[in-house]
């Protein structure tokens, strides 16, 4: 193919631009990133270009001097990629690529991410999932290029979903958008009744999630077999696995392994991954990984919390799990005022134990011993407190069922008025 040879080792510029609200390292750590991220959808680095510029250009995001010294370089390196480390408008790709010349393909942080999403979705919904944010991201800024549009879901280098379906008719596109979304509408209905059965089991739901390669395969495939594909790659896992696993005392549980998170993802690419990022919304406890050998592992937890907050995660029980400490700690200082943190290597399994013993804790903080007496006539609430909760004693009487059990504050709260010895008011407004 075509695409597969323009792209798969080619020789690439990655750009950037130092501004008013970025500094030099910031920019740095990102451009870092960027060449892994490009490593990972198979490209070859040749050369880095950074401006410093107060703000970017509106039409061509490096100043005009700076685009033609670019494509000056470009053509002594036969440079045929051009990355740029924001996030460009369709204009001003088109912009750059008329000064760059015929040979040199312009593309932005998101487009390449899309790129490696199109290589690593495997699942049906993940691969409508690419699709979907491709025609939506993508697609407008590879308009106007007539027909060289049937690149798009090749990605770089590869050929991505949806790539036949792909026409350069602006209308064929937008029925495809729409017919994507009805899909997906409908696996995420989907995923929900999967949900409500789960929930109906009463285990307990833990999601693993953090930054993209701090390790969540890795834990999950060390503590369940789960046989993930865990590698050295920025975004190996796109689908969600769950797995059940035995807490030490014996409980069994649910372990979601979920998308990594990265900096700089615009909000319609979060939004089209959303169905799936659900799974950390409705867990009962999060696992936020965090790689700890990473000199940006501060900031990589900083975009998490930022990502979970606007999933309508944030304020849920959290273990923060430190891991690759096999590797020694970049930032000693980090655990400060976490109420609760594990350190552990998912390689060697080290720490882990202690881990799952703080995730049983923190998953039985609420529970408390409770005696009910439950009526004869709502005997249904007997079958919930079986399904919910550990039941030591039931006892039949003329007045109804006398039942003993241990119970988390979700469970106990609708059987309140059957406790024979609530607590009292004060105790319950803790
Ligand atoms: N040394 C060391 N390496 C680890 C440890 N845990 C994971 N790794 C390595 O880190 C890399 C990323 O691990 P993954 O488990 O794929 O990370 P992930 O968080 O699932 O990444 P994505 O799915 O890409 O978001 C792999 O090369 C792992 O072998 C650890 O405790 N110590
Ligand atoms: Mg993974």
């Amino acid at each position: 193919m075509e695409e597969k040879e323009r792209t798969v080792g080619a020789k690439t510029a990655l750009v950037s631009v130092i501004t008013r609200d970025r500094d030099e390292q910031e920019v740095q750590a990102s451009l870092e990133e960027l060449r892994r991220l490009l490593e990972t959808a198979g490209g070859v680095v040749a050369l880095t270009f950074l401006q410093n510029k107060e703000t970017p250009d509106v039409r061509t995001y490096l100043g005009s001097g700076k685009v033609a010294e670019l494509a000056y370089y470009c053509a002594q390196n036969d440079i045929t990629l051009v990355v740029f480390d924001c996030e460009l408008s369709p204009s001003q790709i088109r912009n750059i690529e008329e000064v760059l010349g015929d040979k040199v393909r312009v593309i932005d942080r998101s487009m390449l991410i899309l790129d490696i999403f199109a290589l690593h979705a495997v699942s049906g919904e993940g691969k409508l999932q690419v699709e979907l944010a491709q025609l939506k991201y993508t697609a407008p800024r590879l308009m106007g290029r007539g027909a060289e549009l049937s690149r798009l879901g090749g990605g770089i280098g590869t050929r991505g979903p949806g790539e036949s379906q792909l026409e350069t008719d602006r209308r064929h596109l937008q029925r495809r958008v729409r017919m994507l979304e009805r899909s997906l509408e409908e696996m995420a209905a989907g995923r929900r009744t999967q949900r409500q059965a789960r929930d109906r089991s009463g285990l307990a739901r833990i999601a693993i999630v953090g930054y993209t390669n701090a390790g969540k395969s890795t834990l999950l495939n060390y503590l369940t077999d789960a046989g993930i594909l865990a590698r050295d790659q920025l975004f190996a896992t796109l689908d969600p696995t769950t797995r059940k696993c035995e807490l030490p005392g014996g409980e069994t549980v649910l372990l979601t392994d979920t998308v990594g998170f990265i900096r700089n993802l615009p909000h319609h690419l979060i939004h089209a991954f959303r169905s799936t990022l659900e799974e950390a919304v409705y867990a009962d406890l999060l696992l936020i990984v965090i790689d700890a050998s990473d000199p940006e592992a501060g900031a990589q937890l900083a975009v998490t919390e930022e990502l979970l907050e606007s999933l309508g995660a944030g304020g849920k029980p959290t273990l923060y799990v430190f891991n690759k400490c096999d590797l020694g700690a970049a930032l000693p200082g980090m655990s400060h005022g976490k109420e609760h943190v594990a350190y552990i290597s998912a390689a060697t399994g080290q720490g882990v134990d202690l881990m799952m013993q703080k995730v049983e804790q923190i998953l039985h903080a609420d529970k408390r011993r409770v005696t009910f007496l439950i009526p004869n006539a709502k005997q249904g609430l007997l079958s919930k407190l079986y399904q919910n909760a550990a039941v030591e004693q039931v006892e039949y009487g003329i007045d109804g069922v006398l039942v003993t059990a241990t119970v988390d504050a979700k469970t106990y709260g609708p059987l309140r008025e059957f406790d024979t010895n609530p607590p009292k008011k004060e105790e319950d407004d803790e």
